[in-house]
């Protein structure tokens, strides 16, 4: 095969791949890196204070639609305990910015803001509460 026969099938990967991160509605697209535990750079949120129920971004989301991760021994799986009004702590590792985690309730949001200093938050008042959270960059 000559090198140009390729070209047409690495062109089609490339566009099947940007497709697919740009499906809307893919709530369980930012999985941080998809893996358990709270690794560099990512923002986490815990259901309890063990350590079963987990969910990692990378970036700003709501909540909703999200649900916690648990490790099977086998693979990471998604459970039936949702993230929203269903979290107990976050862990900030993002690389640059602060985070605030928000309660939206009666047309208002209250916000509590996190340090991305790796440290284990509890949400406070947001805590079971929690519908959103932003990077603060
Ligand atoms: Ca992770
Ligand atoms: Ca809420």
């Amino acid at each position: 095969m000559t090198v140009r026969s390729f070209r047409p099938a690495a062109a089609v990967a490339v566009v099947a791949a940007v497709a697919a991160a740009l499906l809307p509605g893919a709530a369980h697209a930012d999985n941080g890196d998809n893996k358990p535990g709270c690794a560099h750079g990512e923002i986490c949120f815990w259901y309890s204070a063990g350590d079963t129920y987990q969910k990692q971004f990378w970036y700003t989301a709501n909540h909703g639609g999200h649900n916690f991760m648990y490790y099977d021994q086998y693979r990471y799986q998604v459970s039936n305990e949702p993230v929203q009004d269903n979290a107990l702590q976050v862990t900030n590792r993002d690389t640059r910015c602060r985070i605030r985690v928000g309660n939206y309730s009666g047309g208002l949001w209250t916000w509590r803001e996190f340090p991305n200093d790796n440290a284990r938050y509890h949400l406070g008042d947001i805590n079971n509460r929690n519908d959103r959270h932003e990077r603060l960059c």
